[in-house]
């Protein structure tokens, strides 16, 4: 990544479905990529796509999209758009997703993937189909972006920790720990496919796999739902995590997905992992944690630290060994570069932007994005692996379908 220059490049026309909390996020990346990286194309926010013609109007101007549609499928006719960012929720990833790609648009999809292994499967055969044709697609694990997390990578691929035995990983939440929070789609099955499991696991199993370069062969996990029934949510737009409870209203609906969800793994080549995901880590309100130990030494990266990693190397002298804090704010580190001097950390909202950076690059030079849908299918056949295993009491096999 070099820093920016002004040597004129092909237009990215860019199409976005939703305008919730990803949406918002999604927009900033796009927004900003391109003036803070040098990219082989410029991605232009040509259109914001909503229902609501009042709403989407308001997001796309407030976002600083040219204009607006209230009909996805109407994105897919514009010759002006090249890509579609799909931030919906999970019901509707598939759907459009396909109908992009069969459109001749490159995708960008939130996570997880799909709602089912089904669903996934449908959009890879739809993702390598438009591939040979030069049309490219993304699942969007953000976190993989995060600087700290790409140089845990990076230590990883060049053996400084040597071989993975131990991964730890967790995502905490605590935002539904209030019984009074609204039945939102994210606490609907039809609409979000599982809970904490799919929402916030799915990350983390992205996560671990990406660092260690290995992928979970087996899982033994348990889900439980702590609060069944809630209030029916006001009408209205809601940010994603947060929302009210419709007005005076004593009707309420049922949770039909997981509140937390706790699994152990074996890997490929014998690491064996344990993961925890939930949204009822009361005071815990975005932590994700990964700790990795290998034969020769370990990382651990928390996102409440985001612009840290700790590096353990065992071959160290012993009265001086231990955790070291690498501060990961060098312009030599991963994506650091472009942004501020020495020091002076970056936040959430770069990840996504370094997600727009790795996509339009990839796309401009006509090659495959990751993580691509096959990545997304394979997380998705975890997910319900640890479903299964849930419902069943039972050691599941991860068995990608081909
Ligand atoms: O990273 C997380 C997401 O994937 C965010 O904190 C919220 O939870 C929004 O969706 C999930």
């Amino acid at each position: 990544m070099t820093a920016r220059t002004a040597a004129p490049v092909p237009t990215l026309g860019v199409g976005m479905v939703g305008y919730s909390f990803m949406g918002a996020v999604h927009s900033q990346a796009w927004r900003t990529a391109g003036r803070f990286f040098d990219l082989p194309m410029a991605p232009e926010m040509v259109a914001l796509c909503g229902r609501d013609a009042t709403a989407v109007a308001a997001a796309a101007s407030r976002f600083g999209w040219a204009g607006h549609e209230t009909d996805w499928k109407a994105l897919l006719t514009r010759d002006d758009i090249h890509l579609v960012d799909v931030c919906t929720p999970g019901d509707t990833h598939a759907e459009i997703a396909i109908a992009a790609l069969e459109a001749g648009k490159h995708v960008m999809c939130e996570k997880p993937l799909a709602n089912s292994v089904a669903e996934a499967v449908e959009m890879v055969q739809a993702a390598e189909a438009a591939q040979a044709r030069g049309v490219r697609s993304m699942v969007a694990f953000n976190y993989r972006r995060i600087p700290a997390v790409a140089l845990a990578r990076k230590l990883v691929v060049e053996g400084r920790i040597g071989t993975v035995r131990h991964v730890r990983a967790q995502y905490l939440q605590d935002w539904i720990v209030d019984p009074e929070f609204p039945l939102v789609w994210r606490l609907q099955k039809d609409k979000a496919g599982s809970g904490a499991l799919g929402d916030v696991g799915a990350h983390v199993i992205d996560l671990a796999q990406h660092v260690t370069g290995l992928s979970i062969s087996s899982v033994s996990g348990l889900t439980t739902t702590f609060i069944t029934e809630r209030p029916l949510p006001a009408q209205g737009p809601t940010t994603g995590l947060t929302a009210s409870a419709a007005e005076g209203a004593p009707t309420t609906g049922t949770v039909t997905v997981d509140d937390a969800a706790l699994f152990i793994t074996r890997f490929e080549g014998g690491a064996v992992g344990s993961f925890e995901a939930t949204r009822f880590a009361t005071g815990r309100k975005n932590t994700i944690r990964l700790e990795v130990n290998g034969s020769e030494g370990s990382l651990v990266f928390d996102f409440e630290f985001m612009n840290e990693l700790q590096f353990h190397d065992r071959n160290e002298d012993p009265d001086t060994a231990g955790f070291r804090r690498i501060i990961v704010t060098e312009p030599s580190h991963p994506y650091v570069g472009a942004w501020w001097p020495p020091g002076h950390g970056l936040g959430y909202e770069h990840t996504f932007t370094h997600e727009v950076v790795d996509l339009v690059t990839a796309i401009g030079r006509g090659q495959d994005p990751t993580p691509s849908f096959a990545d997304g299918l394979q997380v998705q056949t975890v997910l319900a692996a640890v479903e299964r295993s849930a419902a069943e009491g039972t050691w599941q096999d991860v068995v990608v379908p081909s």
